[in-house]
């Protein structure tokens, strides 16, 4: 392998022109807000700011399944988040994730607001304060957030690594496209072996985990992520997580979290923004482009 590109390092950095790729209008080396404006509010405790990304999805997933177990208090507006347009970077975003990213969480329920940010400390949040998808034993606990962060610490890998080069960088690189496919391919074969021997990732009982690790890793595994990398990475030689996959995929809160913010797929799976139960049935985009077609 040669690189007739190779790149001389300055000695200092500078941020001077775009780097090309997905995303590069809106990278930026310098965090804060690019803009003032205020976020919506909407009739529900909990106010999140999101986007159907892997890491979104977590979100609305575990909502749904709090939702579907009856737990009123996880009723919740979820208001769409344009990153590409650079959304993630306005005062009233900023003020809930000085990190510019989605997705982000106000919990409204208590005396003052609450906010809640990584997904990986919202769905905590969310299993503690509604008492659900957390095992209640000392070592099932322990295990369950063993690979909560697991997940956090290596869809990066994944997302940032592989998926940023495979599908997004200006160019494909061999070398950065060969560390993070056998990284992709290490994890898949981590959870692998783990799903041979149990049902889900935590104390043999659907949690947290399973709704972090399903939204990166099982949607990789279904071929969701990343047009073409289903093949590349040989999915489907992983079984024991192609089973738990589908398992997991088939249930209605998770059909419905996938739903919510999503800009992509069948129109009549997109419900860009949820305010209440009822709009899976009437406010998909199918119905709301049907309805401006009349106007
Ligand atoms: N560790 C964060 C990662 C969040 C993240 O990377 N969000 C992406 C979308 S999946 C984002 O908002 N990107 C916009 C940007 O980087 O400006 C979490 O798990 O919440």
């Amino acid at each position: 392998m040669t690189d007739t590109n190779e790149y001389t390092l300055p000695k200092v950095w500078k941020w001077e022109s775009e780097s090309g790729g997905r995303f590069a209008n809106i990278n930026r080396p310098i965090a804060g807000a690019t803009h003032k404006k205020e976020l919506p509010v909407g009739k529900h405790p909990i106010q999140l700011h999101s986007l159907a990304t892997p890491n979104g999805v977590k979100i609305t997933v575990m909502l749904e399944e709090l939702l579907a177990l009856g737990i009123e208090g996880a009723e919740y507006d979820a208001f769409f988040i344009n990153i590409g347009e650079g959304e993630q970077f306005s005062s009233g975003f900023v003020d809930i994730n000085p990190n510019s990213k989605i997705p982000a969480m106000v919990d409204n329920s208590g005396p003052s607001p609450v906010r809640i940010f990584e997904s990986g400390a919202m769905l905590l949040y969310l299993a503690e304060k509604f008492d659900a998808f957390l095992p209640t034993t000392h070592e099932g606990r322990t295990e369950c957030l063993n690979w909560l962060f697991w997940q956090m610490g290596s869809a990066p890998y994944l997302g940032g690594g592989f998926g940023h080069f495979y599908s997004y960088a200006p160019t494909k690189i061999q070398y950065c496209i060969d560390r993070f496919s056998m990284e992709a391919k290490r994890q898949m074969d981590v959870l692998d072996r783990h799903l041979a021997d149990n049902q889900f990732m935590a104390a043999q009982m659907y949690s947290i985990a399973d709704m972090a690790i399903w939204a990166w890793y099982g949607q990789l595994a279904l071929g969701r992520l990343y047009e073409g990398s289903a093949e590349f990475l040989d999915v489907d030689s992983y079984t024991h997580v192609q089973r738990w996959a589908k398992e997991i995929d088939d249930r209605p809160a998770v059909i419905r979290g996938c739903m919510v913010n999503s800009p992509r797929g069948e129109l009549n799976t997109q419900l860009r923004e949820r305010h209440d139960a009822s709009d899976f049935e009437t406010k998909t985009q199918d119905k709301i482009e049907a309805a401006l077609s009349k106007t």
